[in-house]
């Protein structure tokens, strides 16, 4: 074998090796996301639209009551949004006027609409972002609450990373994440961390007790309140902010630069 042919079965080998190595370094270390208020000057932008959202039952389990039905999904835009109620598994995705990009630490937050009562009362989502709006990767979500909380039982938010609503304020995201847990979207380029034009949110279904909770990163059961049948069921979300910007801006302003050159 020459020189190049070894140096290149080497990078060849090593470049299946590190798909696997990435994977082994996401764990459940005690991580805790970050808790922004809503005024917090790092929130930059927030979502203009929402694209797509698919509302869930009252309870899975007793699909007669009906959908959650509190709120409309634009009420979620911007700054001061309020309440749309997703239901048991519903999800919403929003987009904005501009890309978010995987820059130093957070790159977006989630809001919804809990309280502080010995503990946080919170109803807690999945969230997964995308640049095309069809391949979306779901942030490594951990969950060490093992007890089934019942319909107004509060948690503490550190027993709970990467699920929106933990926290009263907004609960921060690092796309990072998605790169140490070797998400495989990620490592294909479907989902480009640089450009993330959606980030959809997915409501748990927390009934841990009867076997029918969704999974964490680990297949963990993940463990919010249920049952919780109301019109205002499962995780109410109040609003989506970008904190890292994409390069779109940058880019027409290059653009923009170049026409100028052409003008005179
Ligand atoms: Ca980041
Ligand atoms: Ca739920």
């Amino acid at each position: 074998m020459n020189k190049w042919k070894r140096t290149l079965s080497i990078v060849f080998a090593a470049s299946l090796l590190l798909p696997a190595l990435a994977f082994a370094q996401f764990a459940d270390n005690g991580q805790v996301n970050n808790e922004y208020a809503r005024d917090n000057s790092q929130l930059s932008f927030w979502a203009t639209s929402v694209v797509d959202y698919s509302r869930g039952y009252q309870d899975y389990q007793l699909t007669d009551l009906g959908y959650a039905s509190f709120g409309l999904e634009d009420d979620i835009l911007g700054s001061a949004g309020t309440p749309f109620s997703l239901g048991d598994g519903g999800y919403v995705t929003v987009t904005f006027a501009q890309e978010i990009s995987n820059g130093d630490g957070d790159d977006f937050a989630v809001f919804e609409n809990g309280f502080a009562w010995e503990g946080v009362y919170m109803e807690l989502g999945f969230v997964e972002v995308s640049s095309d709006g069809s391949n979306f990767s779901r942030l490594p979500a951990l969950c060490r609450h093992t007890e089934q909380p019942g319909a107004w039982d509060t948690s503490d938010s550190a027993d709970f990373y990467n699920l929106a609503g933990n926290f009263v304020g907004g609960t921060g995201f690092d796309l990072a994440d998605l790169i140490t847990a070797g998400d495989a979207n990620v490592a294909s380029g479907l989902v480009d961390l640089d450009h993330i034009a959606f980030v959809r949110v997915v409501d748990v279904i927390g009934d841990v007790a009867n076997g029918g909770a969704t999974q964490d990163f680990m297949g963990r059961a993940v463990a919010d309140p249920y049952p919780t049948a109301s019109e205002s069921c499962g995780m109410d979300i109040t609003g989506v902010a970008g904190i890292n910007a994409g390069t779109v801006a940058t880019e027409q302003a290059s653009w923009g630069s170049v026409k100028s050159l052409y003008r005179n």
